[in-house]
């Protein structure tokens, strides 16, 4: 007996390093926010005790870089992102994908937009989530049953081609993440099968500096050093007050939430129409990050959010400035090949039956047109036409 444990030993031993190695890699930031996660599957579980909606740290934190010996090297064809269409943090990765031209350097799965039961064989998990196309599968209703019929595909979302899985939440089990949130974007690894990382903000970044030796825009720095310093400054209150600002209102579950946070997202859009009436971009002379995740927010706006999360004190397409601004972004090379509208709306309207239970999609200001019209950025700086960004 004890020599067949003593046997067994080094073999157990390797199995733990083995789950050890799958699990996410967290960085120092992220050790707190995966301690607190257990109970945190979707965004509709992140409310504070008073109504508000506190939005959890993305888990996988590992960078791809150029630096010898890394674990994650920018190899060409060896990532993969998992995105939606419908989610703002996920298309900012499709557009700097885009931007930088690695269309042919990063692939791309692009699941369903409505959310469905991730386990619908078993009747006590009741998590929905995004889910792959299935060309066999039959239309669906909501996951309370009302509204739809949804395809289970559409042309250009397909199945899982790597792990076989069928909606995200199992991508994260496969490479042995548990405890959720099953969020896009995903930025996978096809060599190692693994999850380089989950947060947006991380990945564009990695996306604009690492694969400058495979990108058809090398040139092209989104993130320059000069104006890091204005970057960080905008993100600052652009983010929590407009991409953030957004969710705070709608997924508010008291008056007061909901009222403290349409108060910051109003001040934020004045704030930023002002600053955008000066200046071409929101940190300077120059495009960068911080214009495409504005730019994600600002495309939903009028769409969604003005009549889904209640920002109906402000529209887009009612500011001159702000809406001049999305055009010029919409119609940079291979920036409108990334907007899909209908899969926006379909997302959002159908997949949080506790928003909108029959799940009927309103008709909106068709804002998309909008943005094929001409723009007048040019008029408020020259130096940005140095960047060859105009198409
Ligand atoms: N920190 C993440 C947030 C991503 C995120 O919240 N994605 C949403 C879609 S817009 C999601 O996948 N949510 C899944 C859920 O709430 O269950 C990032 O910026 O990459």
């Amino acid at each position: 007996m004890l020599t067949t444990l003593h046997l067994l030993l080094p073999l157990i031993s390797l199995m733990l390093r083995q789950v050890v190695s799958l699990s996410p890699i967290r960085n120092k930031n992220s050790v707190q926010a995966a301690t607190e996660m257990t109970a945190v599957r979707t965004a509709l579980d992140e409310m504070g005790a008073d109504g508000s909606f506190n939005r959890k740290e993305a888990a996988w934190r590992n960078w791809i870089s150029n630096e010898e010996g890394a674990r994650f090297p920018p190899e060409k064809d060896r990532y993969h992102l998992y995105v939606a269409n419908a989610c703002p943090w996920a298309h900012r990765t499709l557009i700097t994908r885009a931007i930088k031209g690695l269309q042919d350097v990063i692939s791309v799965t692009i699941v369903m937009p409505v959310w469905q039961r991730t386990k619908p064989d078993d009747p006590e998990d009741h998590h929905c989530g995004w889910t792959f196309a299935d060309p066999e599968g039959k239309p669906f209703a909501n996951s309370i049953g009302l509204g739809g019929p949804f395809p289970a595909s559409y042309p250009g979302n397909e199945p899982d081609p790597f792990l076989g899985a069928k909606n995200i939440r199992e991508v994260y089990e496969k490479v042995g993440d548990k405890d959720g949130k099953y969020t896009v974007p995903i930025l996978f690894d096809k060599k190692l099968k693994t999850i380089v990382s989950n947060e947006s903000s991380e990945i564009v970044q990695m996306l604009n500096s690492e694969f400058n030796e495979s990108s058809s825009a090398p040139e092209l720095n989104l993130a320059p050093d000069e104006l890091k310093e204005a970057m960080d400054e905008v993100d600052a209150w652009i983010y929590p007050n407009i991409n953030n600002g957004v969710y705070r209102c709608g997924f508010a579950k008291s008056q007061q939430a909901y009222d403290g946070a349409i108060e910051d997202l109003t001040a934020a859009f004045d704030r930023l129409e002002e600053l955008l009436s000066k200046q071409r971009y929101v940190a300077g002379d120059l495009f960068t990050l911080s214009d495409i995740r504005l730019f994600v927010t600002l495309l939903r706006f009028d769409e969604v959010y003005v009549v889904y999360f209640k920002t109906n004190t402000r529209a887009v397409m009612n500011s001159p400035t702000l809406l001049n601004y999305c055009r010029e972004i919409y119609q940079m090379p291979g920036v409108a090949d990334t907007v899909n509208m209908a899969q926006i709306k379909e997302h959002y309207y159908c997949s949080h039956p506790d928003l909108n239970k029959f799940s009927i999609i309103p008709k909106g200001p068709g804002f998309e047109k909008l943005l094929k019209e001409p723009h007048d950025r040019d008029t408020i700086s020259q130096q940005a036409k140095k960047q060859k960004l105009d198409g």
